[in-house]
């Protein structure tokens, strides 16, 4: 029986080829270091469960890819974006489209307005695509690509633009995110309703298992619930429930779990309980590995958990906001000693706009340094037999397998999406969190402590969003009149049948569709037509915030004006909390409302995605007095102007508007111009956000 370090050792120099071992020993001024350490008993890197990482060698041999997601305006913008970046020490791609692209709308479309270009790259057609790749061969390359919603038509524009490189479908090296059960629990870029859904991702799994042997056919996610406010045992549990349905989709259409396992992979985010994160990734590979041997993995390939990790940008603050610099470095710290394969270390702007180019600089560069001077490369999973690490990596495996088994015992991951029920937990959780940091339980430094008497304003990125329409319409006029128009809509129509008849590999037709210049929007309608689109039933908890204030005297008092206001106007005052544009961040929204909710208000929460014109129609309908407009994806200058106009349009104007989100200070003066009250920015803490909510009102009803 060889010991385990023999054991280690023969599956090291396998990883190694045909370099020596002993070139990974290293020599800390006369202090011999090995690569691995061992205690009693201790597992192996490399080998099943992979709690201590699924290579024997890990960073010693070859560091995790630095790999930065980015996109913003037009493709050509973007693309010299990530020349720039790969050419000072950036890895892989990791494309960010657009809203109106992940949504599956062209940029001409009457409902992203506001979204073209905005918070990520605008992608109509596959000249759009070959543009954004121009110069960087695709097959030396590895491209990440966020996407969800609208999947087929990228995926199947990103084949033909690599085609049109020169490079075939078996050279690309990358993966696709395709992780719909997330979508319709926390992140909202979804298209089509579950089901569907469903069969998309079957079909992208069963296309890339066949023809795309070095591409990762889909990027399971808990960093969206992690954002969303879920605990680890939570993104945990319902990420790797998320891998079992899609696992069991792919069986269910007779795909060999052998065959497509292999190139699953994951997706982490990493925040600032810094012990707490490395022993997330750890727990995740030990459960996976499980999992899988349970689904009927043999190849030790398939048991592997991949993942590229994000540090956390809920964990970053508007407020003093170089401070992000240290909270992204300790959690990318994180991320590397869990394991990670991959990984992207936030811009210190991002809780504010888009990142610039120094901001950017300054987080590819933490990674650098972690990298090329920090040392932590050299030894594989340095933190492995800490008694702290090892008994939290083991507490999250069980926590985590509880909860998986709830899930499974209610009939899995579509059904409780289905249900709500996740969805509900995660924003439970979210709740709880804003009232420990709202109550100074949970410290925020330069927050809710230490706060900066002034602020400094730093330089945002800004992006014309108006420039960049006109240019993606005058792109799309011009593919629409040289492309072979009767070609053009009998591949249109062969994607259709094919999802009526539920038969055919939806892919493959869109490769066809693309092929003959469809557009994105052309593709994803030639779908809707046949699945429809998805309307997400908005839901508000209610009594967690409340609850966890019990007779806290600011809380009381608050509820106190809104008891007296009942009294002498016979009602509550009332707000419409509403998201508009395809921006689905809800998370500020559903804390709002379930927080001034408790507190006495009437809350009125508006569907996702609603225009302007929409949301006055609610504002009249409900007749409130306050509209809350929640804004994280940029859209605001576009977005509050308008709904301002058709408030007036309906004789609304003196409904109190209020905003919150992610607004750069540069834009308060153009929003309060606008007639905007207030402006509340992330880290605002929600009761002092209720008491001039409530101030404005009886300011204006009283006039
Ligand atoms: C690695 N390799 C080694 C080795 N380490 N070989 C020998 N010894 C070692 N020590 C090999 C691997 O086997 C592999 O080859 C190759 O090197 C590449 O390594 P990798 O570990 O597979 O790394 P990478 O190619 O970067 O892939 C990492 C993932 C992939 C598997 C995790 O799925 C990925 O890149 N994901 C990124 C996802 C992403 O960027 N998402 C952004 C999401 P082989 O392949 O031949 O084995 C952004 C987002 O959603 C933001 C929020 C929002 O928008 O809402």
């Amino acid at each position: 029986m060889p010991t385990n370090f023999a054991r280690w050792a023969a599956l090291a120099q396998k990883e190694l080829r045909d370099i020596p071992l002993s070139s990974l020993d290293r020599d800390y001024g006369g202090i011999p270091v090995w690569p691995v350490y061992f205690g009693d008993g201790a597992e192996i890197p490399g080998v099943e469960p992979f709690t201590r990482g699924v290579r024997a060698t890990m960073y010693a041999n070859r560091p995790w890819t630095i790999r930065q997601y980015a996109g913003f305006s037009t493709a050509r913008e973007s693309n010299a974006f990530y020349r720039q970046a790969l050419e000072k020490g950036q890895k892989g791609l990791s494309v960010a489209f657009d809203l109106a692209t992940h949504r599956g709308y062209d940029s001409d479309h009457p409902r992203v307005i506001g979204d073209v270009g905005k918070a990520g790259v605008a992608i109509d057609t596959v000249e759009d695509m070959k543009q954004l790749f121009d110069g960087i061969p695709l097959d030396q390359m590895s491209v990440s690509m966020t996407m969800n919603g609208a999947v087929i038509p990228v995926l199947a524009m990103f084949i033909v633009a690599a085609e049109e490189q020169g490079v075939s479908q078996d050279k690309l090296e990358g993966t696709i995110q395709n992780d719909i059960l997330k979508e319709f629990m926390v992140r909202n870029t979804y298209i089509y309703p579950p089901e569907s859904s469903m069969r998309i991702v079957g079909d992208i799994i069963a296309h890339t298992a066949r023809r795309m042997p070095k591409f990762n056919s889909i990027s399971i996610s808990g960093y969206h619930m992690h954002e969303a406010g879920a605990t680890a045992v939570q993104e945990l549990a319902y990420t790797l429930a998320d891998g079992m349905e899609y696992v069991r989709a792919a069986q269910a259409r007779g795909l060999d779990i052998d065959g497509f396992a292999g190139r699953l992979s994951f997706f982490f985010g990493i925040g600032m309980n810094f012990f707490l994160e490395v022993a997330k990734l750890r727990a995740a590979r030990r459960l996976w590995s499980e999992i899988m041997t349970g689904l009927g993995a043999q190849d030790p390939r398939s048991k592997m958990l991949r993942t590229h990790c994000q540090t956390s940008g809920v964990s970053l603050t508007e407020q003093d906001p170089h401070n992000n610099v240290i909270r992204t470095t300790i959690e990318a710290l994180a991320a590397v000693l869990g394991g990670t394969q991959s990984l992207h270390t936030n811009s210190f702007d991002e809780a504010i706009a888009l990142p610039t180019e120094f901001s950017s600089r300054l987080a590819r560069n933490t990674q650098l340094i972690l990298q090329h001077e920090s040392r932590v490369t050299d030894v594989v999973d340095p933190l492995g037999g800490s008694y702290y690490i090892e008994a939290l990596t083991s507490q999250l495996v069980t926590g985590a397998k509880l909860l998986i088994g709830e899930t499974e015992m209610a009939g899995g991951m579509t059904r409780a999406v289905q249900s709500g029920g996740p969805k509900l937990a995660i924003e439970t959780a979210a709740a709880l969190r804003q009232a420990r940091v709202d109550r100074g339980e949970d410290v925020i430094v330069g927050v809710n402590r230490y706060r900066l008497d002034t602020e400094d304003a730093i330089d945002v990125r800004e992006i014309d969003n108006a420039k960049v329409r006109a240019e993606q319409i005058a792109q799309l006029e011009r593919v629409r009149a040289s492309r072979d128009e009767v070609k053009c809509q009998q591949m249109l129509a062969g994607l259709r049948e094919f999802a009526a008849k539920d038969e055919g590999n939806l892919l493959e037709a869109a490769i066809e569709a693309a092929r003959a210049r469809a557009t994105l929007g052309e593709i994803s309608q030639a779908m809707e037509d046949v699945f429809g689109r998805h309307a997400a039933v908005t839901r508000v908890i209610s009594g967690v915030y409340g609850a966890s204030y019990g007779d806290d005297p600011e809380f009381s008092a608050i509820a106190a004006r809104i008891t007296a206001f009942k009294a002498a106007r016979g009602r509550a005052p009332s707000i419409f909390i509403a998201k508009m544009g395809q921006d689905g961040h809800d998370r500020g929204a559903k804390v709002i409302a379930s927080a001034f909710a408790d507190l006495g208000f009437v809350v009125h929460m508006g569907e996702l995605f609603e225009t302007a014109p929409e949301v006055a129609a609610h504002a009249d309908e409900f007749r409130v007095d306050a509209v809350g407009v929640s804004s994280l994806a940029a859209g605001h200058k576009t977005l509050v102007p308008e709904l301002m106009a058709a408030l007036k349009d309906r004789e609304l104007g003196d409904v109190t508007v209020i905003v919150g989100g992610v607004i750069p200070e540069q834009d308060y003066d153009f929003l309060f111009d606008a007639g905007v009250a207030e402006i509340f920015g992330p880290g605002t803490n929600v009761l002092a956000a209720a008491f001039s909510v409530l101030s404005q009102i009886e300011g204006r009803l009283s006039n």
